[in-house]
Order: structure tokens, then C-alpha cells, then sequence
């Protein structure tokens, strides 16, 4: 795909660069996606797992879905499209990371500056006294408990529950100030998350979405490249290449 020269006309002069990450990201990764055609979702309903209720009632089952996608993650690398994030760092001033994404990816690939929303799958905690238990964790009847008696928990974030306020803040502060604002593999339908791309265009960033169909922040963004982030990413890297070169 041909990368408009608008938005070359904008790299070139661009200081700072947000990626605003989804599942779509990873997907090339072998990571499942949450909604569309093939989203894990459709079988399992999030309501019935990904949120807290749902991990009281039942914690064997949210544990076995969520040791699932770890296991997932374990085996999953960076792809070329969180390399080339990476890779850009080399040719702005600012580059900063926002992912919805719990996989770590992006951290994985060598990103420097990352704000997780949601959480990170690679990370737990007591349910109860707040402790965390990050690494392998010992489960006694498909649960692992706290040596204070509490259910041990995934350090994610479940629908209903705030996000971290300080990766939440510097999110909206990097929303705020950035040039180029990506938007990338995500349906941008889940909230508060989804309002940074809101905040990134009244504060007249260039709002480019990399995604393999429209979402619901199509309408309002300057470019969509449509097509696998793990194929557009680079591309944009090879025209800075020539720009710098
Ligand atoms: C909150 C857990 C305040 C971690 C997740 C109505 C009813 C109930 C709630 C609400 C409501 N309206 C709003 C809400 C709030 C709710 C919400 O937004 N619900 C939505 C769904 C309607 N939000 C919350 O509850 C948030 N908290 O509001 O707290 C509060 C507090 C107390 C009381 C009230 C309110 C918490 C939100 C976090 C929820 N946790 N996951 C985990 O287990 O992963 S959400 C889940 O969705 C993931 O975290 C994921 O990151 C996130 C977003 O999904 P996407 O990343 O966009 O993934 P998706 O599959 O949707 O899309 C993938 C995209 O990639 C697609 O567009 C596809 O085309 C594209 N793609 C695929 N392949 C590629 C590609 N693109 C490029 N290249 C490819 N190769
Ligand atoms: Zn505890």
C-alpha cells in the first residue's frame, strides 16, 4: 500500500508520536482478538469473565481462561509492526506508546516509554491485601491463594473497575501533546480508553488509524491505512528512512 504523502508531509515535521495499541497489534503475534469475525469473545462472553464478579463467583474458570492466554503470550514474540515502533524511536524526539493490550508485548519488542490501561497479564496480585505475586504462582484447586487467605488475581483491568490513574493521566497528557497520533488494531469501542483519540484530535494531532477494517474512530481521523499493522508499520518506517536519509 502506497503511504500518503500527507502524512509524510506530517512525519516530517513531527516531534512527538503516540501508538495507541489494541489486539490488532498482536494478532500477527498469534494472539487472539477479543471482537469480530474470530474474537475469543464470541464464544466467551467478556461479562462472564473479565470482570470481578464473574472472578468471585467462579475463579477456577477465570483462572483457566486467563493461564489460556498466558500460556498464548508465553509462546507469542514481537512482530515487525511492534518492532517498527521501536524502530521509530530512532526518528522523533518523542515516541510514546498507549496499549489496551495485557500481552507486554510492546515491552518485549523495546519500547522505552509504555502506558498499559488495561493492565499486564504477566502480573498478579491478593484480591484482598493488595500483594503482588508476579512470576509462576501455585495453585490448589485451579486457584492460587495469598498467604493472607485472599484469591490471587491477574493484575489486568476488568470491566467496572478504574483504570491505573497515573497511566490513565500520562495517557491523556501524551494525547494532549503529540503531533502524530496512530491508532492501531484496536475496535476502539472500550472506555475511557477509546477518549484519548478524542483528546489527541482536539488538541489537533494528525489522526492516522492502522486497522484491517473501520471502527468506530474512523469518521473522525485524517488517514486510514487499511491493511495488517505488521505490514503498514514498517512501510512507514522504510519512507522515514528515505526522508532522513
Ligand atoms: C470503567 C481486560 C469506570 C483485560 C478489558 C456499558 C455497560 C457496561 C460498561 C460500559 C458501558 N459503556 C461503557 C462502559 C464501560 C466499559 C466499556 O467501555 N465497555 C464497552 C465494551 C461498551 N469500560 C469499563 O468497564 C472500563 N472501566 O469504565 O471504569 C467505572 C468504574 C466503576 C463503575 C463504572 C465505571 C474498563 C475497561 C477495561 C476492560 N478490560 N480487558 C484482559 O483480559 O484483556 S477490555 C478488552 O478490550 C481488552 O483489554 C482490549 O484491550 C480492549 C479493547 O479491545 P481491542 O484492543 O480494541 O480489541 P478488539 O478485538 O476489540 O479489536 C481488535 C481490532 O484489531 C479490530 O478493529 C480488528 O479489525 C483489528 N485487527 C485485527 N487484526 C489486525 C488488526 N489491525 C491491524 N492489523 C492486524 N493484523
Ligand atoms: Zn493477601
Amino acid at each position: 500500500m502506497d503511504i500518503p504523502s500527507g502524512l509524510i508531509k506530517k512525519l516530517k515535521s513531527a516531534r512527538a508520536i503516540v501508538f495507541f495499541s489494541g489486539a490488532g497489534i498482536s494478532a500477527e503475534s498469534g494472539i487472539p482478538i477479543f471482537r469480530g469475525k474470530d474474537g475469543i469473545w464470541n464464544k466467551l462472553r467478556p461479562e462472564e469473565l473479565a470482570n470481578f464478579n464473574a472472578f468471585m463467583r467462579n475463579p477456577q474458570l477465570v483462572w483457566k481462561w486467563y493461564n489460556y492466554r498466558k500460556s498464548i503470550v508465553q509462546e507469542s514474540k514481537p512482530n515487525p509492526g511492534h518492532l517498527a515502533i521501536v524502530e521509530m524511536e530512532k526518528y522523533f524526539e518523542k515516541v510514546i506508546v498507549i496499549t489496551q493490550n495485557v500481552d507486554n508485548l510492546h515491552r518485549r519488542a523495546g519500547s522505552k516509554t509504555i502506558y498499559e490501561l488495561h493492565g499486564n497479564i504477566e502480573r498478579n496480585f491478593c484480591a484482598k491485601c493488595k500483594k503482588h505475586y508476579d512470576g509462576e504462582l501455585d495453585f490448589e484447586d485451579g486457584i492460587p491463594k495469598c498467604t493472607c487467605g485472599g484469591l490471587i488475581r491477574p493484575d489486568v483491568v476488568w470491566f467496572g473497575e478504574f483504570l491505573p490513574a497515573d497511566q490513565f493521566q500520562l495517557s491523556e497528557k501524551a494525547a494532549r501533546n503529540c503531533d502524530v497520533f496512530f491508532i492501531v488494531g484496536t475496535s476502539a469501542v472500550v472506555y475511557p480508553a477509546a477518549s484519548l483519540v478524542q483528546v489527541a484530535k482536539s488538541n489537533g494531532a494528525y489522526l492516522v488509524e492502522v486497522n484491517i477494517e473501520e471502527t468506530e474512530a474512523s469518521s473522525i481521523v485524517d488517514v486510514s491505512l487499511f491493511g495488517e499493522s505488521g505490514k503498514i508499520l514498517p512501510q512507514i518506517v522504510e519512507e522515514l528512512k528515505l526522508i532522513r536519509a
